[in-house]
């Protein structure tokens, strides 16, 4: 199943990939982090409920693996003793379909200054689709005891680590019995392999990193992956307790057997843990037009819609405001369109337009009352920033959500 390509192969890979999306960043590798990323949504992706494969943005590290679906396994470990091929998962379970915002934590590292390492997204790393294949609760159905209730479910890439920083994630098992699903199809059609073929976990409304492509393994622990977890030579902890955690600059983060919320921002709030981990998605939103890549003209009643997305991971979209004038002000808009949990809601709020130039932005509040930050703050304030309605610069650069970032401007003619 493995590919031992060297790196300069992958070349080709990021072409291929090319050639079908296209939209913002077109593409950024981090050759220190050794990252294939493609950053295919543009502003106009947000002014759309589904996103299309083509402006679908890529993130991984390891070579895709050269993956056969008909030879394909993912085996049950810790204690479940088990092993389906994707005939058995289709066969034996129902299949359903989940809207999904796949949104990489890193998204808007590239808004931080000064700058974090890494990819340099802007907006670019979210997108919406309809993800396809079986319930986990209908595959654990029965093999679970009550002892099992903070137990947490860990998940394994088949992707190449050249021995190295195995793909582990663990989510808790109570998230996995609500909504997570192995999917096989992506809007319909087969995973495209880039986005995991032929099998992936969708983790409804949490970060990109939580969604493992390319699943061999599912296992039972009694704590979130430590290195030893596995039954398997290389590291195991990389991806789940020192890549996507929140910290200041110079730190490295202690590992963790369990925490007390997996909501990021109540994380974020509350003193521990030290230093948070990537989970649930922070609340955010773009607005996809106008884009601001020509100049609108107003019609004769002056009157021009504001369309965008706004998204909350695990909780819902409360209230969604506008402003065309850099902040100073704020409309609230309308949410309109599909609702489903873990998945964006569009929004969209009419502009009376005078012609000149503009600065429009939105800023969204959860259904705990949470909303977005206006800026991301320097690299001393840390957990501080948030009383100053500011997101605190953290070195890895995740769960950006600040307002004015995001911000378009905006070149309104006279007609
Ligand atoms: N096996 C594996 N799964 C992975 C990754 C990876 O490197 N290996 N990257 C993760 C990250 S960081 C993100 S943001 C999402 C991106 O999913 P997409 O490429 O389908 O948009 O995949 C996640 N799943
Ligand atoms: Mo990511």
């Amino acid at each position: 199943m493995s590919t031992e390509q060297p790196r300069e192969s992958r070349r080709d890979e990021i072409d291929t990939i090319l050639e079908r999306k296209d939209g913002g960043v077109r593409e950024t590798r981090d050759e220190a982090d050794k990252y294939t990323v493609v950053g295919a949504a543009d502003r106009r992706t947000y002014a759309n409920w589904l996103t299309p494969v083509e402006e679908h943005f890529v993130c991984h590290r390891n070579d895709i693996p050269d993956a056969d679906a008909d030879s394909w396994t993912v085996s049950l470990t810790g204690g479940l003793d088990d092993e389906y091929s994707l005939s058995d998962l289709n066969d034996e379970f129902p299949t359903v379909a989940v809207a999904h915002t796949m949104e990489c934590a890193g998204n808007g590292r590239g808004q931080h200054r000064p700058e974090t390492g890494s990819v340099q997204w802007g907006f670019e790393a979210a997108g919406t689709a309809i993800w396809t294949g079986t319930p986990l609760s209908s595959i654990l159905r029965g093999r679970l005891d009550d002892a099992d209730g903070d137990a947490w479910l860990t998940a394994v890439g088949g992707d190449p680590s050249d021995g190295d920083d195995v793909f582990a994630r663990s989510i808790p098992l109570s998230k996995a019995l609500e909504d997570c699903i192995l999917a096989t199809e992506m809007n319909g059609r087969p995973l495209p392999r880039e986005h995991g073929f032929p099998v992936r976990l969708i983790v409804p409304g949490w970060y990109g990193v939580n969604c493992v492509k390319w699943v061999e393994e599912l296992r039972l622990m009694d704590t979130m992956v430590v290195d030893g977890s596995l039954d398997r030579p290389g590291d195991h902890a990389y991806w789940q307790q020192e890549a996507y955690r929140m910290h200041p600059a110079g730190v490295d983060p202690e590992p963790n057997e369990t925490v007390e919320t997996v909501d990021t921002w109540a994380q974020l709030e509350a003193d521990e843990p030290d230093h948070p981990y990537t989970f649930d998605q922070t609340v955010m939103s773009v607005i996809g037009a106008p884009d601001g890549d020509s100049a609108v003209s107003a019609p004769e009643d002056g009157t021009i819609e504001i369309t965008g997305v706004a998204w909350a991971g695990d909780d819902g979209v409360e209230r969604v405001e506008a402003s065309t004038n850099g902040g100073d002000t704020w409309a609230d808009a309308e949410l309109f369109g599909p609702d489903y949990a873990g998945a964006w809601r569009l929004f969209r709020s009419d502009w009376d337009a005078r012609p000149g130039t503009h600065v429009l932005c939105s800023r969204a509040t959860d259904d705990q009352g949470r909303r977005q930050p206006m800026r991301i703050s320097n690299p001393d304030a840390w957990r501080g920033a948030l009383e100053a309605d500011e997101f605190p610069w953290n070195e890895g650069g995740y769960a950006a959500n600040a307002v004015l970032p995001n911000a378009v401007e905006i070149d309104v003619e006279s007609t």
